[in-house]
């Protein structure tokens, strides 16, 4: 899809390229911050954390936390450290996706695997201690000086990212190809594997500006769309882009035989479906007005970025 088709001009498409960009910078910086090297041999667990955090991914999460946030004038010192969270979760995802008992990858962001670099060990150990560290983020003052404020993060976020979230679309993933989904169960795997982390960081940008409910339903509305569209897009990358663009393998989920929207419905009807979502997405900000601009490019981003 091109960023015409997704209704946004292509220079409003490389400023948003810039801005994710900056994001991304102020987020390593807390990362970097937030993962300090111990003395002693137990520095090789944080040396494959630091290693698996610190390696150039997009940063799309932390980015729509920050933007969310942005709405209410949420200082960045916050939405920062929020993101640096998701981002730890998100990055324990993939240590633990690319282990050889789940989807026995070489390759990501371009560079071995963390089992690759270390050992299958570690990388369990590394993946844990991610998971855990987010945690802790989430609940240290330095995150947000309001205890309410603080523990509804950890709700949000625990419940995105457990077996009712995340780890439960996993599960769905692992069992996908033997119990033969159809599209609406393929759909569901995918929006609690993919959609709930993305929609869930819009929700905690929310969380941080004290949203009301029904403000935090249309965040949520918009995440779950950008989720889909999203996830309609890596399917088509998965399909269409080149390893060396992905920085990983591609083709593996035609080789299991997982059924996506792109196998079921085939190229075309995708995209369309891609653009509905993107529009939905879209909608579901009127109310902010010019505010959420960013967070209407990064709609449209999903649907053009090509890794
Ligand atoms: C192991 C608990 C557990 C969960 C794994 C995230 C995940 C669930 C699996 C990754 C497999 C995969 C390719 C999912 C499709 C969508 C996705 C999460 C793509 C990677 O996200 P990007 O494009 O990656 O934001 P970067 O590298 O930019 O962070």
């Amino acid at each position: 899809m091109t960023p015409n088709d997704a209704g946004l001009a292509s220079h409003s498409l490389r400023a948003f390229r810039k801005s994710l960009g900056a994001t991304a910078n102020d987020v390593n910086a807390c990362l970097d911050d937030l993962l300090p090297l111990p003395e002693g041999p137990e520095r090789r667990v944080v040396e494959a954390m630091r290693y698996s955090t610190l390696d150039g991914g997009k940063r799309l999460r932390p980015f729509l936390v920050v933007a969310s946030a942005d709405l209410f004038d949420v200082p960045r010192t916050y939405s920062l450290r929020i993101g640096a969270a998701v981002e730890m979760i998100h990055c324990y995802s993939l240590i633990h996706d690319d282990l050889p008992a789940m989807d026995d990858d070489d390759l990501r962001r371009g560079r071995p695997t963390c089992h690759k670099a270390f050992d299958e060990a570690t990388s369990i150990l590394a993946g844990d201690a991610l998971l855990t560290k987010a945690f802790a983020v989430l609940s240290s003052v330095d995150s947000h000086p309001d205890d309410f404020i603080r523990s509804k993060l950890v709700a949000a976020l625990a419940d995105a990212s457990g077996a009712e979230g995340m780890v439960g679309g996993q599960m769905l993933d692992l069992l996908a190809a033997d119990l033969d989904f159809d599209e609406q169960q393929t759909e569901r795997l995918q929006a609690l594997k993919t959609g709930r982390m993305l929609a869930v960081s819009c929700q905690m940008g929310g969380i941080l500006g004290q949203a009301e409910p029904e403000v935090l339903k249309d965040l949520d509305a918009y995440g779950v769309c950008l989720g889909a569209a999203f996830q309609i897009a890596d399917d088509l990358l998965d399909m269409e882009a080149s390893e060396a663009d992905l920085g990983k393998a591609t083709g593996k989920d035609e080789a299991a035989g997982k059924a996506t929207f792109v196998s079921l419905h085939g190229p075309g009807r995708a995209r369309k479906r891609a653009k509905t979502l993107v529009d939905q997405a879209v909608a579901a900000l009127d109310r902010f007005g010019d505010t959420a601009e960013s967070l209407r490019a990064a709609a449209a981003f999903t649907v053009s970025r090509r890794s």
